[in-house]
This record gives C-alpha cells, structure tokens and sequence, in this order.
C-alpha cells in the first residue's frame, strides 16, 4: 500500500456521492419522459416517446442532448440550423413540466434511499450529489421529497456545474474538489452503467442500485449491484468500502 492510500484507508469512508436520476428516485419513466411528452405537445409536435422508446433513448445521458439525438435520427425535415434551438426551447420547457410533477407527488424515491440518508448523516459521513440532470429538477425533489435532508448534502453537482455528461467524469471530478476529499474517501451510488462509468473513471468506489429500465446493463467495475437499497446498511456499505481500498492499492 502506498502513502496516498494508507492515507485513505486509515481515514475510511468519508462521504457518499448520490446520484439522482433512477438511484435517489424513479424519475425516467413517469417524470421526465412524461415532461418530455407533455413539452413536444406545448410545441405542436405530434412526437411521442412510450416506455420502451423511452429505454433506449436513455443511452444518450442528458435530456437536450437526447432530444437532439431524437431530431437528428426521427426529424431529419427539421433544418440542421434550427436544431439547437429547438432542443433548448424543449428543453426548458419539459424542466417546467418535470418539476410540476415532482411537486403532485408524481416522482417517488426508492427503497431506502430516505433511510440511507439518514443513517449517512446520522453517522457524520458527508453527503453530496453528482447528476447528469438540471438543478432546478435536482431542488424540486428535494424539496418534495426529503425536505428534511435538503440542507445535509454539502456539495449538489448538477448538469449546470458540470456541462459534460455522464459517463464523462467531469461532475464527479467537481463533487471531489469542492468536497476536498481524495476518490478513495468516496463512495457513489448508481443507477446505470454511464453513471458508474463516470464514478470510476474520476476513481470513486461505487456501488449499483438497478432499476427496470438498467437492470441488464454492464456494471463491471461496481463494487456491488443490488436490486435497491432497501437491506443496505451503513456497517455494510463500509465493509464494502474497506475492501475495495485495501484491495486496489
Ligand atoms: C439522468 C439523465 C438526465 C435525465 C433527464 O441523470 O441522463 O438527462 O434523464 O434530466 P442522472 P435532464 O442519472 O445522472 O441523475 O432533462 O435535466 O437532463
Ligand atoms: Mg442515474
């Protein structure tokens, strides 16, 4: 072991890094693709992306981004000129309509992400959040759905933070140098396989929760994957921790 990691394996695990999307809550399937849906019928378009379409589309991390894609391979009539700007006006539009959803109640955490939390900050660890998704979302449901917990993560990474999608590392990257912490005092927490190639690639040991549209996704490299985080423990998470950072080094 060497002096860096000595260094981190004697002060363990110092924080855990969330993402939001499909790990904090099940928001693909009936929050943002329904904002998604509701944005391109404000905008008279006859567009409509069902569950399944939906699924695949989530290979392109970002929303304008898998709008964009969306136009480039299903509405080739559309001017290439005009393209960016529609995406953003959709964009911006759908943020409104997401947000709107989360505040009916229509987002739901997952199993024992609220617990996580909670036992997290119960133990001092620190908390942060590292997603691909916009700010204003990321506040929404916070507010909505862990507004006890809202003020306990120190660092909220988010899409306007860092512009590089996942499984770029840049948000992760960013979550570490405001955090002031070495990837190896971190453990984050993952819904998909971009996300997790984000995590490891800035060096952050990281665990999988899967969701319906994830579940068959290639997760080497996680430390675990597991069905949601309702049996997981805090003791458990670091035994987890320990191991990967006695073993790397
Ligand atoms: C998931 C994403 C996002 C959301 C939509 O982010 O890729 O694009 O699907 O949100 P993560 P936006 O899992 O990293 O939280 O439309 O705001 O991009
Ligand atoms: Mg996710």
């Amino acid at each position: 072991m060497n002096a860096f990691a000595s260094i981190a394996s004697e002060r363990g695990l110092r924080a855990l890094i969330f993402d939001v999307d499909g790990t904090l809550a099940d928001t693909e399937r009936d929050g943002h693709r329904v904002a998604f849906n509701r944005a391109f019928a404000d905008a008279g378009r006859d567009w409509h992306w069902d569950v399944a379409r939906y699924g695949e589309l989530l290979a392109v991390a970002g929303g304008r981004e898998r709008i964009l894609h969306f136009i480039d391979s299903d509405a080739a009539d559309i001017p290439l000129a005009q393209r960016d700007a529609l995406a953003r006006e959709l964009h911006a539009r759908k943020t409104a309509h997401y947000v709107q959803l989360v505040d009916m109640g229509e987002v739901r955490l997952r199993p024992g992400a609220a617990r996580l939390i909670d036992d997290a900050h119960a133990a001092g660890l620190r908390l942060a959040i590292a997603t691909t998704t916009s700010r204003a979302n990321v506040d929404a449901l916070l507010a909505h759905s862990l507004p006890a917990a809202a003020d306990w993560f120190e660092v909220i990474a988010t899409a306007d933070d860092a512009p590089n999608k996942k499984p770029d590392p840049q948000v992760y990257r960013y979550v570490l140098n405001r955090l002031g912490l070495h990837a190896e005092e971190c453990l984050a927490v993952e819904d998909s396989a971009l996300g997790l190639r984000a995590a490891r690639a800035a060096g952050i040991p990281t665990i999988a929760t899967v969701n319906d549209y994830t579940r068959d996704q290639d997760f080497s490299g996680a430390l675990v994957v597991l069905d949601d985080l309702g049996a997981i423990s805090l003791t458990q998470l670091r035994a987890w921790h320990a191991s990967i950072t006695q073993s790397i080094f």
